[in-house]
C-alpha cells in the first residue's frame, strides 16, 4: 500500500469511527470501540505493525500519518465517552431523588374530623350563604331560657317531653338549643337570621337513635312577612345539600309550645332506605327537623313585637343527620371514642354500614 492508498485507508477508518461513535449508546460501547480501533490488533492499531513494510526513507512519514490519525481517533472517542458519562450521571441522580431510602415510610392517617363536626361545618357554610350568622349559648342554662321564655311554664305537660338533668345550683343542662332563640332576640332584635349549633342533654333511655348527649342546630329567622313556604324551602335546600343526594321528606303536624303551627319534617331513613330498621324503629323515617312559626309569646319574651314581625324556628337533630349522612346505624358509637366513625368522614361516599352490622 503506497502512501496515497494509506492516507485513503486512514480516512475511511476515521469515517467508520465517527459513525460508530454516534451509534454508541453508552460508555461501555465507547470502550469497546477504543479496543476495536486503537488496540494492537485493532483497525488502526494494526497499521503500526505494517510500518516496517515501507522503505526506510518512508517509514518516518508513514508513522507520523498513523500516529496523527490515532490521536484524532483517541480524542473523538474520549469526547463521546465524556458526553455519555454525563448522561449516565444525570439519569442516576434523577432516580436517586425519586427514591430516598432514608425517608420514613408513608403511614395511614388515624381517623379524621368527627362526623357530627363535619356535618356541623357543612350546615354552617350553607346557612352563611343564606345570610344567617352563627351564634352559641351556654350548655348550663336557667329554667327561664330553657323553658319559661319558650312558653313552657313549670306545670306544662310539655316539660315531660324533654327529661331534664337538673343541677344542684338550680340550673339545668339545656335540653335543646332553643333557649338561644331568646338570647339571640334579646341581643340582636329584629330582623334576625341566626343558627346555633350546640350540645344538648336529656335524661334518656339510650337506644340506637337516642343519646343522653347529642347535638342540635337551632335556626331562627325573624322578619316581616315570613311564612311557612319560606320554612319548607329552607328545609329542602338544607337536607338536600347536606346529604348530597335526593332525600324524601315527610311533613306532618307537630306540637311544641314555642311554635304555632308546629311541624315535624322527617327524612327517609338512609340506613335501610325506608324499609324499616332498628335505627328508625321500623318506621322507615327519621325525625330530623322539627320546626314551626315562632309563637307570639316567644317573640314577646325576646323583646320583639309580634304585630310587626313573624318568624320561623327549627331544631335540627344534627347527630341524627350525621348518622344518616355517614351510614352510622347506632348513635352510641358517636360518643364512645370509637375510631370507626372518624374514618367515615374520610371515606364519604362509602358509608360504613357494613362495619356496624
Ligand atoms: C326540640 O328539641 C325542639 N327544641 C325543636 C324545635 C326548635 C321545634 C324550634 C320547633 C322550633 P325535639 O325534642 O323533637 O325538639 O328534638 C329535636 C331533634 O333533636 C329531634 O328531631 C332529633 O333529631 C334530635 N333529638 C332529640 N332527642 C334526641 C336524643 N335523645 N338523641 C339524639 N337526638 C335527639
Amino acid at each position: 500500500m503506497d502512501i496515497e492508498q494509506l492516507t485513503q485507508t486512514i480516512g475511511e477508518i476515521e469515517a467508520g469511527v465517527a459513525a460508530a461513535l454516534s451509534d454508541a449508546a453508552d460508555v461501555d460501547a465507547c470502550r469497546r470501540l477504543e479496543t476495536g480501533f486503537l488496540g494492537k490488533d485493532g483497525t488502526l492499531g494494526s497499521l503500526i505493525a505494517r510500518i516496517r513494510e515501507y522503505p526506510s526513507q518512508q517509514r518516518g512519514e508513514v508513522g507520523k500519518l498513523i500516529n496523527a490519525a490515532k490521536g484524532r481517533v483517541k480524542a473523538a472517542i474520549a469526547g463521546r465517552q465524556a458526553e455519555l458519562e454525563k448522561i449516565r450521571d444525570a439519569a442516576e441522580s434523577a432516580s436517586a431523588t425519586d427514591f430516598d431510602p432514608t425517608l420514613p415510610g408513608a403511614c395511614e392517617p388515624m381517623g379524621s374530623v368527627h362526623p357530627v363536626t363535619a356535618v356541623q361545618w357543612e350546615v354552617e357554610r350553607i346557612f352563611e350563604r343564606l345570610g344567617f350568622s352563627v351564634e352559641c349559648g351556654p350548655e348550663m342554662e336557667t329554667e327561664h331560657y330553657n323553658f319559661e321564655a319558650l312558653n313552657v311554664p313549670a306545670s306544662h305537660p310539655a316539660r315531660d317531653m324533654q327529661d331534664t338533668f337538673w343541677l344542684t345550683n338550680g340550673m339545668l343542662l339545656r335540653t335543646q338549643t332553643s333557649p338561644v332563640q331568646i338570647r339571640a332576640m334579646e341581643k340582636f332584635g329584629a330582623p334576625l337570621r341566626v343558627i346555633v349549633p350546640g350540645r344538648c342533654f336529656r335524661y334518656e333511655t339510650l337506644d340506637a337513635s337516642h343519646e343522653n348527649t347529642f347535638h342540635q342546630v337551632e335556626g331562627l329567622m325573624v322578619d316581616r312577612d315570613i311564612s311557612i313556604p319560606n320554612l319548607v324551602a329552607m328545609a329542602k335546600t338544607l337536607l338536600g345539600e347536606v346529604m348530597h343526594r335526593e332525600v324524601k321528606l315527610r311533613i306532618r303536624p307537630g306540637f311544641f309550645p314555642f311554635v304555632e303551627p308546629g311541624i315535624e319534617i322527617d327524612m327517609n331513613c338512609q340506613i335501610c332506605d325506608g324499609a324499616g330498621c332498628a335505627t328508625c324503629k321500623k318506621s322507615g323515617w327519621i325525625e330530623v327537623l322539627p320546626c314551626g312559626m315562632v309563637h307570639p309569646k316567644v317573640l314577646i319574651a325576646g323583646g320583639i313585637d309580634p304585630d310587626e314581625y313573624t318568624g320561623f324556628a327549627f331544631g335540627l337533630g344534627l347527630t341524627r343527620l350525621a348518622m344518616m349522612k355517614y351510614g352510622i346505624r347506632d348513635i352510641r358509637v358517636l360518643n364512645a371514642g370509637d375510631l370507626r366513625p372518624l374514618v367515615a368522614t374520610r371515606r364519604f361516599g362509602q358509608p360504613l354500614i357494613a362495619s356496624y352490622r
